[in-house]
């Protein structure tokens, strides 16, 4: 294993509008649910020192699309370098895990095809719209690493998911 004391991965999050990335990054990197968050244009860039078992400390960089999630140009950029993939489907909403497989797995495979995936299946704690085995199939699909049942409200499994992938990371590239 390399000096990756000094490692900072970056680190990139992406799925549907309102599927809750802004309110994961946010819980993750500060503790808080945000509430009355509100999404403003570009990218939020958040940086969190983690220690990992086996590893040590590591920095990470948390890109998150702020609103626009489509907008091409921005895509490109935001892809650029990343050595991470978190995608998110929220569980009250069907379609949101529908477009991971028809529209971002896509993507990320086109932008960062060496990249690990975690999936993330975020608001476990409210009703949900589609079933476990669904899920599964997705992530066998799409080639996940791991799928994440997670609340940005509750908080539950978020520090789990990016403790995961930057693992995931590490092994692959360092
Ligand atoms: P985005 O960044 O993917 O667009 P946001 O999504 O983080 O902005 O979240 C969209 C809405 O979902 C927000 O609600 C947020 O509070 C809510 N949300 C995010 N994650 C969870 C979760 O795990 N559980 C629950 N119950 N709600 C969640 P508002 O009402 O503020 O728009
Ligand atoms: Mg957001």
């Amino acid at each position: 294993m390399k000096k990756i004391k000094k490692l900072s991965l970056k680190i990139i999050i992406v799925g549907e509008p309102a599927v809750g990335k802004t309110s994961l990054v946010k819980k993750f990197v500060s503790g808080q649910f945000a509430k009355d968050y509100r999404s403003s244009i570009g990218t939020n860039i958040f940086i969190k020192k983690i220690n990992l078992k086996n590893i040590g400390k590591v920095t990470i960089q948390l890109w998150d699309i702020a609103g626009q999630e489509r907008w091409i140009n921005m895509r490109r950029s935001y892809y650029v370098g990343s050595k991470g993939v978190l995608i998110v489907g929220d569980l009250t909403r069907k379609n949101t895990f529908d477009q991971i497989r028809h529209f971002w797995v896509p993507d990320v495979k086109q932008h960062c095809e060496v990249a690990p995936i975690v999936l993330l299946a975020n608001k476990n704690d409210l009703e949900k719209e589609l079933s476990e085995k669904e899920i599964n199939s997705l992530g066998k699909e799409i080639n996940a690493i791991s799928i994440v049942y997670t609340s940005a409200k509750t908080g539950e499994n978020v520090e789990m998911a990016f403790k995961i992938i930057s693992e995931q990371v590490i092994n692959k590239f360092y």
